[in-house]
């Protein structure tokens, strides 16, 4: 009994400790820590300890840069800046290989080694540097590399790591959730190996993963100091409108941070499929948590002939401060479906529209109580018309117009008498 309740216990307290250890277990893997480092190696490839990598991985970052650590297995006697000591002089390139938007780099120690008369090494850490690499097309061999910029690298002694300090903007800006790929390392003797012609694996002095079997990518975590959030929320995120007609649509741009200077943002739409949108405002400065209405127009065109759905992305980019590095970092986005539906008769959408207008005011009351009336009245007029003809018919002889009538009762005279008639009248007239 008490066995098993103490293995309960344990039990319990095992997972516990999984479900504790488990944000740390990820944030290690994203992060990069001496513990779980990007790139892992043997010890023991080479004779100098020094010259023998162990663990690369990305320490830190702020907004303006990253820091890496690259261990090796041991200290020289003397790790020093400054005027080397007499003896035979070699230089050894140490280098951090990674890519950043199809770009790829390596961040270079470039360590001078005098090696005297009792064997003991003398270092001089001459410089850092970061350079383009290009490689053999389908394979891990280096064709070659050019300089690009000077960098900041130094010897940590109780690490026994070089320690680069390598600025975001040399790179193109990585954005938080933005990544470097493809990292590796190597040691190179630069006498036997410059570092401006081919370099086999083979010629390494030691090397960690390679090219084509890297270790794990780097996430940028943005590096800020202080909470920047901000997000749109909307009623209806899937809406109709037809063609030729605009649609508003208000927005809340939701925004958070725990810094106490001012934040400016900048907001777009972006449209995928038919139509065009805008945004009014387009911009604004925040300053502490608040919330902000914007408005989307979103305009479809006339010539849309089938039903077609558009997508407008609204984004958001924040600009700040901190420490006197400006920092940016992108809004969560919002997707807004629009279904455009085209003019109902397309080959004639005017003309279709003004008869729509007739037919619908026929089936309305008021239209139809008119044509009835008018019917009526039609009818009306033909009875009329009718029984006049006929009342002519009897009162007027088949003379026609201008004649007298025949007295009533009296049967209409001959045709033949008809042609006489006038020329009496006018014999009357005169004779007044
Ligand atoms: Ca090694
Ligand atoms: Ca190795």
């Amino acid at each position: 009994m008490k066995s098993m309740r103490k293995r309960n216990l344990w039990m319990i307290a095992v997972l516990i400790s999984i479900f504790l250890l488990l944000p740390v277990a990820l944030f290690v893997v994203e992060g990069g820590t001496e513990e779980a480092p990007e790139i892992q190696d043997a010890v023991g490839d080479t004779e100098d300890n020094f010259k023998d990598i162990t663990k690369v991985w990305v320490e830190s970052e702020d907004l303006s840069q990253f820091t890496v650590v690259y261990q090796v297995a041991g200290s020289p006697k003397e790790w020093e800046r400054g005027s080397l000591l007499s003896g035979n002089i070699t230089t050894f390139n140490y280098e951090f290989y990674f890519s950043f938007n199809n770009t790829n780099y390596s961040a270079t120690a470039v360590v001078s080694v005098a090696f005297n008369l009792f064997g003991v090494q003398d270092i001089v850490l001459a410089s850092g540097e970061l350079r383009e690499v290009y490689y053999v097309e389908g394979t891990d061999n280096v064709a070659n590399e050019s300089y690009l910029y000077s960098l900041s690298v130094s010897w940590d002694q109780s690490r026994t790591s070089l320690v680069f300090q390598i600025p975001k903007d040399m790179i193109g800006d990585p954005r938080e959730g933005e990544a470097i790929t493809h990292l590796w390392a190597a040691v190179w003797n630069d006498d036997q190996n410059p570092y401006d012609e081919q370099r086999n694996l083979s010629d390494a002095v030691d090397f960690a993963c390679t090219y084509s079997a890297p270790g794990e990518d780097y996430i940028f975590t943005g590096g800020y100091e202080y909470v920047y959030e901000m997000r749109f929320t909307t009623d209806k995120t899937n809406l109709t409108v037809s063609a030729g007609e605009s649609l508003s649509v208000p927005i809340t741009v939701i925004f958070n941070t725990t810094s106490e200077e001012n934040v400016s943002a900048t907001f777009s739409a972006v449209v995928t499929g038919v139509g065009s949108a805008t945004l009014e405002p387009d911009n604004a400065t925040f300053n502490g948590s608040s919330t902000l209405q914007i408005t989307l127009t979103f305009t479809a065109p006339n010539t849309v002939t089938n039903l077609s759905v558009t997508m407008v992305t609204i984004t958001g980019e924040m600009e700040f401060v901190e420490n006197g590095v400006t920092g940016h970092k992108d809004a969560e986005p919002l997707y807004l479906n629009i279904t455009v539906e085209p003019a109902k008769k397309e080959e004639h959408p005017t003309s279709s529209g003004i008869l729509d207008k007739i037919i619908g005011f026929f089936k309305s009351p008021v239209g139809m109580g008119i044509t009835l009336a008018v019917i009526l009245v039609l009818i009306g007029v033909a009875f009329l018309v009718r029984s006049g003809k006929r009342y002519e018919m009897e009162m007027m002889g088949p003379g026609g117009a201008g004649l007298p009538p025949y007295p009533p009762g009296q049967p209409p005279a001959q045709p033949y008498q008809v042609f006489s008639l006038p020329e009496e009248k006018e014999e009357k007239k005169g004779g007044e």
